[in-house]
């Protein structure tokens, strides 16, 4: 086996995201397009110690990973940890950085973007740490990328990832793992096993967990029914999928019709739960009954002590601006320090390797604690079913009684997708000079008390992120929040995030939608939405 060194041209547009580089899988599949990108991060974070490589199992990763291996060893990796058949989570990827003290990972999703020759694909890097790369890094990617004119790879053979053990690549160890054993024992590590089990077998308590035919059904699998002791049938969707099934890989109950279904017949199960295509964000329901994801953060954090991985152990939390403040009433109370980062799990890295915090969140589904240095949907769901079992409480009974203690925090995103680049910058850009003109303006019965940009200053290493998003307040305890999307493939999407919290009895259960209405008409008219964008109505509420 020979070095090659293949001349390329350099794509000018290959600047990651929110999340890594996301783009259309065919842009993705254009001639040495992944390859250029991958050297760029070699070029940037030559190979030191193993390298953890694996994907979400969508369409294109096969080919992807083995490209990334003949890449890796060209450029001097001498140790591939891979899992088998190119699956691994992005919990477990971060797990195995940290439990193998890799050199880093590399991550192939688009997360909960449908997939297959018409979706998405998406690439990003975690270093040491199991953290996805800051912003100095990416950038620092993305400027090679532009300079590269030629990579280094490999020739030989495709290396067979069906098989567990460790082959001799080009002078390189090919090592190929179960994706699923090291992250579950992490998970019998942090939760109550014994209890969880119990609760599974007792005959009056039924879950049922939807994998979306995405990464998570060897996890759900491995850990609800060999280690947990549910029947199999707990699982749906639980085969990874290259085309998700022509599904839509984001928990949410529209994405989870069977599963809320299910949730909603007679004898039906009293817990639902799904995760996304890579398996970081999670989804819980209960009949006829959605636990919003910023409330689960906040619940998560008030019943730490009853999680053995966290009793006694908490030190702080954070949440992404956006993700509302349920959490930080729950943090005041707890006398805990919490803090709110821009959009994106790269921000919590320096406050976890910190020890600063120790659980955080963010609104679009995402939990996680200090256990890795991603968001982790499984594990959400196992802390859930752990509360469920020391409490003895239903799901809804839980979040009823965390709203009569703190107060609700209601709050629904609207999503504006596939808008004109140009007219979404344009819209932020308006609404940005106009701050100082909102601030004291009414919109109906809605008095705009604050206004302002959010610039973010990282507490530890004082890493700056700036424009992360327009925040309006409300006189009567509510917010308003814009920014745009850093994920999406086509277009712009423009999203606005409403949050009403009331403590009044009598309205804490009434559907989100009602609670933050008078929100939504200030939000459009405030920003004005319709006049900027042509559209009266958003394309989705989340
Ligand atoms: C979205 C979410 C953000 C999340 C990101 C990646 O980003 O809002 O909270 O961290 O997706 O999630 P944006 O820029 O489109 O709003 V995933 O599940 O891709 O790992
Ligand atoms: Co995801």
């Amino acid at each position: 086996m020979s070095i090659v060194t293949v001349p390329c041209t350099p794509y000018a547009d290959q600047k990651p995201g929110t999340s890594g580089l996301r783009k259309q899988t065919r842009h993705f599949q254009q001639p040495n397009y992944l390859e250029t990108f991958v050297q760029a991060i070699f070029q940037v974070k030559p190979p030191e110690g193993a390298l953890v490589v694996g994907g979400d199992g969508r369409f294109f990763n096969a080919e992807a990973i083995q490209s990334i291996i003949r890449l890796a060893i060209a450029n001097g990796c001498k140790h591939l940890i891979i899992g088998r058949d190119g699956l691994l989570s992005t919990p477990a990827a971060s797990h195995l950085v940290r439990s193998r003290k890799a050199g880093g990972a590399i991550i192939l999703s688009a997360s909960h973007n449908p997939a297959g020759p018409d979706g998405d694909f998406g690439i990003k890097f975690n270093g040491p740490n199991g953290a996805p790369a800051g912003e100095d890094v990416t950038e620092a990617f993305f400027e090679a990328s532009k300079a590269l004119t030629s990579y280094q790879t490999i020739d030989g053979p495709p290396c067979d990832l069906s098989a567990l053990g460790s082959r001799t690549v080009g002078g390189a160890t090919v090592e190929i793992i179960d994706p699923a054993a090291d992250y579950a024992d992490l998970m019998e590590q942090l939760f109550d096993f014994d209890q969880i089990r119990g609760l599974l077998s007792s005959g009056r308590f039924h879950l049922l967990f939807d994998a979306m035919s995405a990464v998570t059904g060897p996890y759900g699998r491995e850990i609800l029914v060999n280690r947990l002791g549910a029947p199999e049938d707990c699982l749906l969707r639980a085969q990874p999928l290259t085309d998700f099934g022509h599904a839509h890989p984001d928990p949410t109950p529209a994405n989870a019709k069977e599963l809320v279904r299910r949730l909603a017949a007679q004898g039906g199960p009293d817990f639902g739960a799904a995760s996304d295509g890579d398996g970081d964000r999670h989804m819980v329901l209960a009949p006829g009954f959605h636990v919003n994801p910023s409330d689960s953060l906040a619940i998560l954090t008030a019943n730490a002590e009853l999680v053995p991985g966290y009793r006694g152990r908490m030190s702080g939390v954070a949440r992404s601006m956006p993700t509302s403040r349920a959490v930080d009433v729950v943090a005041k109370a707890l006398n805990l320090p919490c803090y709110e980062t821009p959009t994106g799990w790269k921000f919590f890295g320096s406050l976890l390797d910190a020890g600063a915090i120790t659980l955080c969140g963010e609104e679009s589904a995402g939990a996680g604690s200090d256990h890795i240095r991603e968001k982790d949907g499984v594990w959400a769901i196992l802390f859930w079913l752990n509360l469920v079992a020391a409490r003895g409480q239903s799901v809804r009974e839980i979040v009823e009684d965390h709203w009569r203690r703190f107060g609700r925090h209601a709050c629904v995103r609207l999503d504006y997708d596939g808008l004109p680049a140009a007219a979404a910058q344009e819209l932020m850009a308006a609404l940005t000079r106009s701050l100082g003109d909102l601030k004291g303006q009414s919109f109906g019965d809605q008095t705009i008390e604050g206004a302002d940009m959010f610039d973010y200053v990282d507490p530890i290493n004082g890493a700056t992120a700036k424009d992360q998003g327009v925040r309006l307040f409300t006189a009567s305890g509510g917010r308003v929040v814009y920014r745009l999307s850093g994920t999406g493939t086509s277009g712009a999407t423009l999203r606005v995030y409403l949050e009403q919290y009331t403590q009044e009895a009598a309205r804490l259960s009434d559907p989100a939608a009602d609670l933050v209405a008078p929100l939504e008409a200030l939000a459009k008219e405030a920003a004005m939405i319709e006049k900027l964008t042509g559209r009266s109505e958003p394309s989705a509420r989340v």
